[in-house]
């Protein structure tokens, strides 16, 4: 029972101390979270049909393919993805 408290409070910490403690890597990992779910078939590029379904990231796609072959790979995603961006 203490040990499920425990995990319960770590749970709902942990995103407040990782933003205080490590910004850089919880930023990497939000986008990461936010990028899978927009790449739908898990392909590992988020194409413009997926993106097309969320409008912040449809608005930054051309911006964004920084090789211009019309899909964004994490890499692209991540450097054109500011935290508070892929947060929302
Ligand atoms: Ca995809
Ligand atoms: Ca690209």
């Amino acid at each position: 029972m203490k040990k499920l408290l425990i995990v319960a409070a770590v749970a709902m910490t942990t995103p407040f101390l990782a933003n205080a403690e490590a910004p850089a890597d919880a930023m990497v990992e939000t986008t990461q979270a936010t990028f899978t779910q927009i790449d739908t078939d898990q392909d590992g590029m988020i194409s413009k049909q997926e993106a097309s379904s969320f409008s912040s990231v449809e608005l930054m796609f051309d911006g964004a393919d920084s090789n211009q072959d019309g899909a964004l790979d994490s890499s692209e995603f991540e450097q054109a993805t500011p935290a508070e961006a892929a947060a929302q």
